[in-house]
């Protein structure tokens, strides 16, 4: 197998955005960039930012531009050069050529974070799986890069039935791969209808908008945190208590970003999709990045591809503890003016925040309850004791030898109640 993760150096950083963009955007994405190579582990040595209307065909940014990046290129002594677009296989190999350094789009840098940071074995398989779909068309610039590396000889422009050779293999370890997925993807519906009858919630938003955080504060139990993007990637469950014996079980997973490479929202598709069988989406939004809007905008725009646009959503808005007093004034009144979704204002690091959003997800648990009327002997305290506990009693009928209660009832009580001699249940219409 060719290998992707080469050390990463030092690296000059290239913008070409729209020349439309606003100016402020456009930093912004590069500083972005920025962060995704320190999360790479390289070192940014220096930046160019151009603004085309269109890319051009020959290195994506025009020709002098594409020169006085070869020269900014060797000043700096960078050994890579990472593009913020995605290029074309045409496009990387010719900038490879002029600039002698090896040349990385801003996917192949997911990619590569992604390799580097995935556990479990499904994440990897996953992960495996999208860069050898990216590399699959790209086989032939990767041989060229490497017989630089490698010295050369032997191994400078390896003969078509060499890349072919090579391009069957990938072919063969892909399909092998989708299978061993689809498997995975199997096994984990069936753990699911283990967990049938809870309420669940699954966790989704922008990379490093707090999503672990706040699992790790709501849960009360340990999960791995750390202010680089892409912390998380395999998914994880927690209990959560909401109050009065309420209960949600809470999924975090893999945080989105704006441009994830298609490959990669392909492979982890069935982890995603997962988020959709949950009962509600927490979107969970760092109201303390000043780019926010956008964040929001892509968390969106992903939900919406994956057919999730209408599902069940609360916003949470999270580390207000970084805002003043008048900013979380202003946004809670934007909030209410711009969206008929529920929105919520915390600090995953102030446990005394989370109040609303227990209380909210508790009334979506109740109100999802079987509404039923149990009759159950008198003698039966236990019962009607879980009753009153884990239900919410609306009205009582005492006669010598049953007691009548109308509730809502969470199902796992259901189950246990309608096991007890001489219950019986029957739905209010
Ligand atoms: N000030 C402040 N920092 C927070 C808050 N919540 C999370 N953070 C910090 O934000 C960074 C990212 O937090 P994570 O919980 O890892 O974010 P995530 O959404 O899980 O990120 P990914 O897993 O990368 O998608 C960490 O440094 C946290 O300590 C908050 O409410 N206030
Ligand atoms: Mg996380």
């Amino acid at each position: 197998m060719i290998d992707l993760q080469t050390p990463v150096d030092r690296a000059f950083l290239v913008g070409a955005p729209d020349r439309d963009l606003p100016k402020r955007l456009a930093e912004e994405h590069l500083e972005e960039l920025a962060r995704l190579t320190d999360t790479a582990g390289g070192q940014v040595v220096g930046t160019l930012s151009q603004r085309i209307a269109r890319p051009h065909p020959r290195f994506y940014i025009g020709d002098g531009k594409a020169h006085a990046l070869a020269e900014a290129v060797r000043e700096s002594e960078a050994d890579l050069v990472v593009f913020d677009e995605d290029l074309s296989p045409a496009q990387g190999k010719n900038l490879e050529e002029l600039l002698d350094v090896r040349v990385m789009d801003r996917s192949e840098l997911i990619l590569d974070i992604f390799a580097t940071r995935a556990r479990s074995k499904e994440a990897r398989m996953q992960v495996e799986l999208a860069q050898l779909e990216y590399l699959l068309p790209r086989l032939r610039r990767m041989w060229n890069h490497l017989s630089r590396i490698r010295g050369g000889i032997g191994l400078r422009g390896p003969g078509e039935t060499q890349l072919e050779t090579d391009r069957r293999m990938i072919g063969t370890r892909i399909g092998e791969l989708r299978r061993k997925l689809r498997d995975v993807a199997k096994a984990r519906a069936v753990q699911r209808k283990s967990r049938a009858g809870s309420f669940r919630a699954a966790l989704v938003g922008y990379t490093n908008a707090g999503k672990s955080s706040l699992l790790r504060a709501l849960s009360g139990t340990e999960l791995f945190v750390e202010d680089r993007l892409f912390a998380t990637l395999d998914s994880a469950t927690r209990s959560v208590a909401l109050g009065s014996g309420h209960e949600a079980l809470v999924t975090d997973t893999v945080g989105f970003i704006r441009k994830l490479p298609h490959d990669l929202v392909a492979s982890f598709r069935s982890t995603l999709e997962e988020a959709g069988e949950s009962d509600v989406l927490i979107h969970v939004i760092d109201a303390s990045h000043s780019d926010w809007e956008e964040h929001f905008e892509v968390v969106d725009g992903v939900l919406e591809e994956l057919g999730l646009a209408e599902h069940d959503r609360v916003l949470v808005f999270n580390k207000i503890d970084r805002l003043t007093h008048a900013e979380e004034e202003a946004l809670r009144e934007r909030i209410r003016a711009l969206e008929p979704i529920p929105a919520v204002f915390l600090s995953a690091l102030r446990p005394e925040t989370l109040g609303a959003l227990r209380d909210t997800l508790r009334a979506r648990v109740l109100s999802r309850l079987a509404h039923v009327v149990v009759s159950v002997p008198v003698e039966d305290g236990e019962a009607i004791a879980s009753l009153y506990r884990e239900g919410e009693v609306v009205a009582r009928v005492d006669d010598d030898t049953t007691v009548a209660i109308t509730a809502r009832v969470p199902a796992p009580l259901l189950g246990r109640l309608a096991k007890r001699t001489g219950v019986t249940v029957e739905d209010v219409e």
